[in-house]
């Protein structure tokens, strides 16, 4: 009962920014707990931003095994093609998660306290042959980059998901370019100020 309750919630759900994107979810992304929720946001905002129909989730692979197996089984006939999963420390929410289904699975390691995202990293990456799970870097690039990599991965289908990522990429390549001193005090055309006597 605890477990069906808990499909329902959504991490975004006290009153935090609206992320929602009108369309039937394509990417699923679950989190191990609602302290995943400040490095998955970023994964959120990267989708929203990118226009990609996505849902979020709490599922706990070791607090709700039930729901990780419903979640996962049911994630291809709901019309889910990439799912993103985000845990920390001993982090087997995305390989669980790919053992049940033949969904591409990203997986995101969330920086734990104890050995700073080492032990999630390699939770998630060491995954045995004959399961992958795309692993990506320890925290908010991670986040970030599982949203991309699953839009490069829908692009291949949706090309107007395509158009988007790539669009992503062109303003941020402009951004670097139109912005290349490192401080503004860097800057050659900005005279120095003249040092006190
Ligand atoms: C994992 O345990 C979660 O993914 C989270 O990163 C970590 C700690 O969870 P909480 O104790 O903060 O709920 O399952």
């Amino acid at each position: 009962m605890a477990q069906k309750k808990s499909l329902a919630a959504h991490p975004n759900a006290k009153g935090r920014a609206n992320y929602q994107v009108p369309g039937r979810p394509l990417v699923g992304v679950i989190m191990g707990s609602t302290s995943d929720w400040e490095t998955l946001e970023h994964t959120i905002q990267t989708l929203h931003a990118l226009n990609v129909p996505h849902e979020a989730r709490v599922v706990s692979a070791h607090r709700t095994p039930d729901l990780l197996f419903e979640y996962a089984a049911s994630a291809e006939r709901r019309g889910i093609e990439v799912i993103i999963a985000g845990a920390g420390g001993a982090a087997h929410l995305p390989g669980m998660t790919a053992s049940k289904t033949v969904l591409p699975v990203l997986g995101v390691p969330v920086e734990s306290k104890a050995l700073l995202g080492l032990d999630s990293l390699l939770s998630i990456a060491q995954m045995p042959a004959g399961i992958p799970v795309g692993t990506l870097a320890i925290g908010k690039s991670g986040a970030i980059n599982a949203a991309l990599l699953a839009a490069a991965i829908l692009g291949a289908k949706y090309p107007h998901i395509r158009e988007s990522l790539r669009e992503f990429r062109s303003s941020q390549t402009y951004r670097v370019l139109t912005n290349p001193y490192p401080a503004p005090n860097n800057s050659p055309t900005r005279k120095s100020k003249s040092p006190r006597a």
